[in-house]
């Protein structure tokens, strides 16, 4: 028989509004984190200009220009076969500082065209309530999540949009990469917390607090508890996962000293925060972490609760890369989104240094769905790349489609495993602004958006050689690469 992905599988594409919406201040939008950032490069960190002085560049106030461009958007996702569309909805368009009282009608009206326009195509959508977009108000006013009261500001929002697009979303994720918290970069685009000293957002390493980080995070995690009950009481059709960033980590060598490191990165970065949401209780080796890095949480007996009431009903990740980990601190690093690790001699990596792996992605679906027993659901996954737009209006992504047939082989050897996978939202499904360098040029999509680093060009949209042939795998459900 032919192979093929399980009836009903989810094939789809992902995006989040700050990165693909723009009309940053239209329809009485607030200003959100991601608003006060500058273009940067790989090499070139991207500076946060607090009071948004015009003689600077904000990729994200157009960003792909969705905000204007979603009838076309939607059709083109259509087009490609999309059952699913992971999105986000920005916060600021709801509420603009995040502590009105009153939603603001026309950023919810916005969210209705987009999914009565969805469910017309038959595409279903997945919504994260905060991609890395909070408002920037809650950051100057409240030093972001490291204030308990953003539980309150975050619930409200929440109950606003799970009530009000009741029977027209029903898969919801709370906190994007909720772990990049564990890095000192998570501090400002996870938990909206902002030294004073900061302009480059890399100089956040030189004013880290572990110790604020963690009870922000603490404070989200009671957060993603409260919105999992909250969700299931307004609708028990409704379904939240956790939303985790998943690295692949290997042993650098077989020196037992690199195996107990790896499986500590394995503990620390992956499975932190997934064990609290999944199981409802923080994990027992957090307790050495907290030690180690000389954390007082502060706990309130009704937190325990709250984690134990609160627990996800699936688990989404994203992943890109792998990386070694090892006690040699000699080896040359590689880059990665949230942390580097020792290069892998058997890996390419794409042009921003991470590291290709479709067999890691088997690796930690295997891993994952042996820890906790519930679906699994890849989010993102993709390769950034420079893409040429030919005179003829073709772009010829062969190593993109590369990149993501082995990640599908890999997702359906890892179901072969047993693992219960129920979909595949590839991140970026039309070219975005890159979270961590701001470039437009670092591209994921099946459809080019064109426009530059300078926000110049038409955003026309074209149909990269991706576009024809993920139409043809959600088409055969797999068939198409799995021959
Ligand atoms: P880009 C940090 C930096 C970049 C991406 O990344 C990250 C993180 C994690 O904190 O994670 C995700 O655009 C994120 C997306 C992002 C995507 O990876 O730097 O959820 O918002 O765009 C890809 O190439």
């Amino acid at each position: 028989m032919e192979k093929s992905f399980p009836k009903n599988f989810l094939w789809g594409g992902a995006t989040a509004a700050n990165q693909f919406e723009g009309g940053w201040n239209s329809g009485g939008k607030g200003p959100s984190i991601i608003d006060v950032l500058t273009e940067g490069t790989k090499s070139t960190s991207r500076k946060v200009i607090r009071n948004i002085e015009d003689s600077y560049y904000y990729p994200n106030h157009r960003a792909s220009d969705f905000y204007h461009k979603y009838e076309e958007d939607i059709s083109l996702m259509k087009e490609m076969g999309f059952k699913l569309y992971r999105m986000s909805i920005a916060w600021t368009r709801i509420f603009p500082t995040g502590v009105e009282t009153e939603p603001n009608e026309e950023g919810l009206l916005f969210y209705d065209r987009i999914f009565d326009l969805l469910k017309k195509n038959g595409i279903e959508p997945m919504v994260t309530l905060s991609h890395y977009e909070s408002p920037f108000y809650l950051t100057e006013k409240y030093n972001g999540w490291e204030n308990r009261d953003l539980i309150d500001y975050f619930v409200k929002y929440a109950s606003v949009v799970i009530n009000r697009y009741k029977g027209k979303v029903k898969y919801w994720l709370t906190f994007n990469e909720i772990n990049a918290a564990v890095y000192p970069f998570g501090a400002y685009f996870a938990l909206g917390m902002l030294d004073k000293k900061v302009v480059n957002l890399s100089d956040q390493k030189k004013y880290d607090s572990p110790q604020k980080r963690y009870q922000a995070l603490h404070h989200q995690l009671v957060a993603n508890a409260k919105v999992v009950q909250l969700a299931h009481e307004v609708d028990s059709e409704n379904k939240v996962g956790c939303m985790v960033a998943i690295t692949a980590n290997y042993p650098y060598t077989p020196n037992p000293e690199d195996i107990l490191e790896c499986q500590k990165s394995w503990e620390d970065c992956n499975y932190y925060c997934g064990d609290v949401q999944v199981r409802g209780a923080y994990p027992s080796f957090a307790k050495r972490i907290w030690k180690e890095k000389n954390i007082k949480l502060a706990i309130l007996e009704e937190d325990e609760d709250i984690l134990k009431k609160g627990t996800v009903d699936f688990f989404s990740f994203s992943y890109y890369m792998s990386n070694c980990i090892s006690t040699d601190p000699t080896l040359d690093a590689a880059s990665g989104n949230l942390v580097g690790g020792a290069k892998n001699p058997y890996l390419k990596a794409n042009d921003w240094g991470w590291q290709i792996d479709p067999a890691g992605l088997r690796y930690v679906l295997k891993e994952l769905y042996g820890r906790y027993q519930i679906p699994l659901i890849i989010v993102e996954n993709g390769l950034g790349a420079i893409d040429q737009l030919n005179p003829d209006l073709s772009i010829h992504d062969d190593y993109r489609i590369d990149y993501l047939k082995d990640h599908i082989i890999s997702m359906y050897e890892a179901i072969q495993d047993g693992v219960d996978l129920m979909g595949y939202t590839p991140w970026g499904c039309i070219d975005l602004v890159s979270a961590s360098t701001g470039e437009m040029r670092k591209r994921y999509g099946f459809i080019y958006v064109d426009v530059d680093d300078n926000g110049k060009g038409t955003f026309n949209r074209y149909k990269k050689d991706s576009f024809y042939w993920y139409k043809e795998v959600i088409g055969s459900n797999g068939s198409s690469v799995l021959k």
